[in-house]
């Protein structure tokens, strides 16, 4: 009898000692940081995310997207990933450069030839070389995610040619490297955060910006910016990045599981990227937006020499990269 007493003792506190683990994995609240709006590919492949991490993992971790970029700008989500205060973000690289260096190496225009090249570089081994580099700035890069191919738009007149460029003042993403491409096309440019552009535009505070289709429409930027010349001057990947501060807590079955879900994520977003894109465009040309192909791309692409190698003069040992890069096919 005394010895069942104590047998039942013991299990009796590793019973309370498990259901404590538990309860403490089970507060694992994510909090999700996405800069576009609920049906924008992006968040409904982060939705499945964070349902599938949330089964997979028994409410150990649960993610919370937080959509509309209501935790911040991105440069400030950045920080709050790499300080742990946000777990999870989907970050485009355009304004990684600052943290990374090596991400700027994507940064520069028509560095891809088209979304597949990119795509192989990033599914290869030189997209785990920028992972790496991510990991070492407190940032955990998990699937790689598409944001197709960035053209200028503006509210005063089609852009042919660069000459069409000049006088016109265009939002820029965080990062030097756009504000010395604007500069060379002949353009003025303002880096300024994703969700002051529209008001920017209808305010004449700026000309003009670049993006996707599915931004240019989702932002309501079409309807203010009735130009949208194809230059596709920029592919620039996007991650499903996790806080390496929260990584580290998380067992190594947890951390398989949660891979696992953003690599399913990724897939999900490409596959709705590209329905997406073909229906942003077709809504902007509805809505009266004249859209056209620029009249001769190389003339963009030569007035590019100038950025590639004042970028190469400045970091010599980012050249092999781009190399690498241009050899893929
Ligand atoms: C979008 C991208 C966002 C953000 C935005 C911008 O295409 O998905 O993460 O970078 O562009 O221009 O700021």
């Amino acid at each position: 009898m005394r010895h069942f007493t104590k047998t039942f003792r013991m299990a009796a506190s590793a019973a309370v000692i498990s259901a404590g683990f538990a309860g403490v994995a089970q507060a694992e609240a994510w909090r999700t940081w996405a800069i576009h709006p609920e049906g924008y590919p992006n968040v409904t492949a982060l939705e499945q995310f964070a349902s599938d991490v949330t089964t997979a993992t028994e409410g150990r971790i649960e993610p919370t997207v937080y959509a509309n970029g209501v935790l911040g700008s991105q440069p400030d989500a950045i920080e709050q990933v790499r300080a742990g205060a946000i777990a999870v973000g989907n970050f485009n690289m355009g304004p990684m450069g600052e943290i990374v260096p090596a991400t700027n190496v994507l940064s520069l225009p028509f560095i891809f030839r088209d979304v597949d090249h990119m795509h192989k570089v990033m599914d290869g081994d030189i997209g785990q070389q920028f992972s790496d580099a991510l990991s070492e700035q407190g940032l955990v890069a998990l699937s790689w995610m598409d944001s197709g191919s960035r053209s200028f738009y503006n509210t005063k007149r089609p852009i042919e040619t660069p000459a069409d460029m000049a006088g016109l003042k265009f939002r820029v993403m965080n990062n030097d490297l756009y504000v010395q491409m604007v500069d060379k096309l002949g353009g003025n440019a303002t880096p300024m955060a994703y969700g002051e552009v529209y008001q920017s535009l209808k305010t004449g505070v700026i000309d003009g910006a670049e993006n996707n289709y599915p931004s240019f429409e989702s932002s309501n930027h079409y309807e203010v910016a009735k130009f949208y010349s194809i230059t596709n001057h920029l592919i620039i990947p996007e991650c499903i990045c996790v806080s390496t501060r929260v990584w580290d807590k998380v067992s190594d079955a947890d951390k398989a599981l949660v891979t696992e879900a953003a690599i399913a994520a990724a897939k999900t977003q490409r596959e709705l990227w590209a329905e997406r894109s073909d229906q942003s465009k077709a809504d902007v040309i509805a809505s009266g937006v004249a859209v056209n192909e620029v009249q001769d791309a190389k003339a963009f692409q030569d007035a590019m020499e100038p950025v590639y190698a004042d970028f190469i003069a400045a970091n010599p040992d980012l050249e092999t990269l781009i190399r690498d890069i241009q050899a893929v096919n």
